[in-house]
Parts: C-alpha cells; structure tokens; sequence
C-alpha cells in the first residue's frame, strides 16, 4: 500500500486536515444528505462523495443542488442543512490513530497547525469534543479565512506563517484530492491518507499514500518515530463484534488452505466502515467451544478485488470439522499491517501464516493475553437477547 518515493525531506512541523483526516466526517454527511434529500423527493446515492470530499460547505452545496436538481439555491440549501450538520458533530468519531498522532507529536514538542477547507468557527466546534486537540494546535486555519480555498495552496501557506516557518519544513496528512493538490503547491511534504475506499491510484502526486493514521512512520521525515509498537503489533483500543458464522466467498480452505469463518457485513456495516482496513488479530469465542487466538484482515482483499468490505477470521487452531451457524465472537485488540496485493497466491499465503506467527506470539503478551477472559467472548446468543 505505501507507495513512498525513495528521497524525502526532512521537516520539523505538521498540518493536519480535519474532516476525513483527523475526523470521521464521510458517515455523517451521508446520514445528513439521505436523510435530508427525501424531502425533496430524491434518494441519496453517494455518488456525489468523491466530488465533496475535501471541498468548502458552499461548493458541497452547490454538487449537491446540481446533482441532484434541487429546486433551491446553493445558499437555501445550506442555511437548511446547517443545522442538522451542527447537531452531529458531537457525535463525530476521531479516525482511528488521530488522537494517538496528536498526543505523541504535542509530546515531542512537534509544532502542529490545523488547516481545513470548513469554517474556523466549525472547526473550533468539532475539535472541542475530542480531549485534548484544540490546545495541540499552535495555529488553526479555516476555509472562510482565505480568499481561494484548497486546492489553492493560499491556506497552507498562512498556516505555515502561523507557525513561522518555512512551507519547506512543513508536513501535510490529507485524506483528500484538492488538499494533497494544496499542500504540493504550496511546496510542501505531503502524506494522503484517502478517505474513501480504493483510491490509493488517484493521489500520485502525494509523496506517499498510507491506509490509515495507523501506518504513519513519522521518522521517515525526521520526526520522532512512534514507541508504541510491540513485537510487529500495534495495541488498539479494543473492539467487539459477534455474530453467526455465515457462508463467505468459499474459497478460504480452498484456494489459500487458510479457512476464515465469516460474520455477516450488513449488521456490522456502521462498525466495519469506522476501522480502516487491515490485519488485526485478537480472541474468538465460540459459545459451546472455548476461546482461541485469531488473526483477520478487514477490507477489500486487494488480492481478489473484492467489491465488498469483508472480515476474515483465521481462528488459531485446528478443528475437526466447521462450525457454520455457531455463535462466533471477536475481541479485536491489536493492529498488524495494511492489506497488500501480492505477486502471488504463494506469497500471499506466506504472508498470512507470518501475520499468524505475530499474532499467536502477541496475544501471549499481558497487553493482549488479558482480554481472553473478557465476558463477551463466552456470552451466549441467548443471555445477549434478554
Ligand atoms: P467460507 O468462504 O464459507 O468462509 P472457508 O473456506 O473460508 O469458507 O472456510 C471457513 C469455515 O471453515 C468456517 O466458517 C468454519 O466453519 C470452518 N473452519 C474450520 N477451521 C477453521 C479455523 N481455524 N478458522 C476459521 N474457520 C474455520
Ligand atoms: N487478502 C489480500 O488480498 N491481501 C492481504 O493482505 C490479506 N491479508 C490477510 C491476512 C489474514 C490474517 C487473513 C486471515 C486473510 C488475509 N487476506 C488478504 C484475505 C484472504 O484473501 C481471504 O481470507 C480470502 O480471500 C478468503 O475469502
Ligand atoms: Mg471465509
């Protein structure tokens, strides 16, 4: 996945964007548009997603009146929707890896600004939910704030001056087109981070393009590497997901010789879509069973280009026959690597019995061993319905 060029500049400060970057933002605007549309007696699509992201609240409008015929101005459609937006921001989840990304760069003295296409007013809303973000900025810069917004590199170059320094000594993370298009006119490093599913081929002009905030290595800019890593794992916050075992793509024992149990996507699509895709690993109950290692990958399986997003559980452990049907749970608490595509199937193989070897190593640490005896792994279907 990371596609790095080989000669990097070495920086001293970072600027984050924040909607898609630092902030969750894609469910929400969907949620807002689907709800908000049927009143106009249209269907949100999301087809409209690629054309906003990373865009000013009045050009999102503005796609969104032509797309979609809307009988009202731009600026109606804003002065109605406003609102609504406003009462979601409270609930608006930080990516994973944002907050783990400001604390350590506050901690090693890194100067950070914020740069984003939404007004300074928004932004001031949005960070104030998330402990410990606004007072991490030295500089905070908003859409309304210049004269051309991204993709004009206008705002990053005052944020630079914000944090008076040179644009050159400046580290851009955007998760967007027109915010990679700014920070690289505005001559400075920049790493996407792409928000929207399979977009990686479109950000060639980034100087590298990660999956997640997970998989920054800041000291490949001259900053301070992360310390957190144990034994090839990254400890996350933990996650729970259960459910019956259903009928996946059939090819897992059969293609790889590595069976992959499968939960059904439509009534974790809200969880899934929160968790970039990678290789996790973890603890799996099965309620008549007993509690095993497990390794997964959650995405889109670069390998067969999937179209959906999937998890695929590898339980540690040989078992004499399937277990379709049966009550499976996941404690999800460590972090490996992006998905990858592999020249081939062998390799891909191999890949995933090393992801194995790290997880079956790692859940033997403290930090990890000790969710194995979390209740949630051991309730059965039925003390969960009641
Ligand atoms: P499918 O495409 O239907 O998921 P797989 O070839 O991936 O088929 O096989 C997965 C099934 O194999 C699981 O649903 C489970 O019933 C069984 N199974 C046996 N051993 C394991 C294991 N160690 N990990 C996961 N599933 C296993
Ligand atoms: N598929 C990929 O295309 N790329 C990967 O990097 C990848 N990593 C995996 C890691 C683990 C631990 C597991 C269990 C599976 C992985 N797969 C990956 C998914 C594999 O392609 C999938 O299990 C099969 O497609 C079965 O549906
Ligand atoms: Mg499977």
């Amino acid at each position: 996945m990371s596609m790095a060029k080989p000669f990097r500049k070495l920086v001293s400060c970072v600027i984050l964007d924040l909607d898609g970057t630092l902030l969750n933002t894609d469910g929400i605007v969907s949620d807002v548009l689907s709800v908000f549309l049927v009143k106009y007696g249209k269907q949100w699509n999301g087809k409209a997603t690629q054309k906003i992201v990373g865009r000013t609240p009045y050009e999102a409008a503005a796609v969104i009146v032509e797309d979609y015929g809307l009988p009202i101005s731009t600026d109606e459609l804003l002065s109605e929707i406003t609102p609504i937006f406003s009462e979601k921001w409270c609930n608006i989840k930080a990516q994973p890896g944002a907050s783990r990304l400001i604390n350590h760069l506050r901690f090693h003295g890194v100067p950070m600004a914020l740069a984003s296409n939404s007004s300074k007013e928004n932004i001031e809303t949005k960070i104030s939910y998330h402990q410990g973000w606004k007072e991490s900025f030295s500089y905070i810069i908003g859409g309304d704030q210049v004269t051309s917004p991204k993709p004009s590199p206008e705002i990053y170059l005052e944020a630079a001056k914000g944090l008076k320094v040179d644009p050159s000594s400046c580290l851009v993370i955007e998760d967007s087109l027109p915010g990679v298009t700014a920070g690289k006119a505005a001559g400075m490093e920049v790493v996407a981070v792409p928000s929207l599913p399979k977009q990686t081929h479109l950000f060639t002009s980034a100087d590298e393009v990660i999956n997640s905030l997970l998989d920054l290595q800041p000291e490949k800019w001259g900053l301070p590497a992360f310390k957190d890593w144990i034994e090839g794992t990254l400890p996350i916050e933990p996650w729970y997901i259960g459910g019956p075992v259903i009928k996946g793509f059939g090819r897992g024992s059969k293609v790889l010789g590595i069976p992959t149990a499968n939960l059904s996507t439509e009534d974790y699509s809200a969880i899934l879509s929160e968790h970039p895709s990678g290789v996790y690993f973890g603890w799996a109950g099965l309620a008549t069973r007993g509690v095993y290692k497990m390794v997964m990958s959650i995405g889109w399986n670069p390998y067969f280009n999937n179209t959906e997003k999937t998890i695929e559980p590898w339980l540690l452990h040989d078992f004499n026959e399937d277990f379709y049907g049966e009550d499976l749970r996941l404690a999800i608490v460590g972090y490996i690597r992006p998905e990858a595509n592999f020249p081939s199937l062998e390799s891909l193989v191999a890949k995933i019995h090393e992801d194995g070897q790290i997880a079956e190593k790692a859940l033997e640490l403290p930090q990890y061993s000790k969710y194995r005896d979390d209740p949630y792994l051991k309730s059965s279907p039925q003390q969960q319905s009641s």
